[in-house]
């Protein structure tokens, strides 16, 4: 049920650790561009969203009929609870512990359960089994971020070779 949403979940914390392990605490604050987020800052995403994005919203189609699901801004919410001056080391901490419960939970869900739904304040009808898959497809986008984050980095020293790269 879900084998291939539940894989990547359950993956993602370790991969994450594998990216940050070589960067040191000044590289994660440091954004890529003006605008775009820094590995602190997306860890500090993923801690938070994980029970207001995520588990929440699960949970509340699962016991609820039909529940709203509530909207936010991510960029507002990275303002409002300073994800700048999070540790990332601890962001991820309690980023994976949570997740571990998650996939634990979201593993015991029966069939009947993955087609309960809810409706999102902006986008409308959902069931557990898309939220759940936007969960998966959340993560791969935030790793993709880090590594682009990564490749930034490196942009600078690989000399005349960035003619041939174009950085996003
Ligand atoms: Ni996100």
């Amino acid at each position: 049920m879900l084998k291939d949403v539940i894989a990547i979940l359950a993956s993602t914390p370790d991969k994450l650790k594998r990216e940050i392990a070589s960067m040191s605490l000044q590289e994660m604050k440091t954004r890529p561009a003006a605008s775009k987020w820094s590995v602190q800052e997306v860890l500090a995403h993923l801690d938070d969203l994980e029970e207001i994005g995520m588990r929440a919203r699960v949970a509340a189609m699962v016991e609820m009929e039909n529940p709203l699901l509530p909207s936010f801004d991510p960029e507002k919410r990275a303002e409002e609870r300073k994800y700048n001056r999070k540790n990332p080391v601890k962001s991820l901490a309690s980023f994976a512990r949570q997740r571990q419960a998650n996939v634990k939970w979201l593993k015991k869900l029966k069939p009947v359960q993955l087609k309960r739904g809810g409706t999102h304040q902006k986008v409308g009808a959902l069931s557990v089994e898309e939220l759940t898959t936007e969960w998966a497809f959340h993560d791969l986008g935030h790793i993709k971020q880090i590594l682009e984050i990564k490749r930034y980095m490196l942009y600078p020293r690989i000399g005349n070779m960035r003619a041939f790269y174009k950085l996003s």
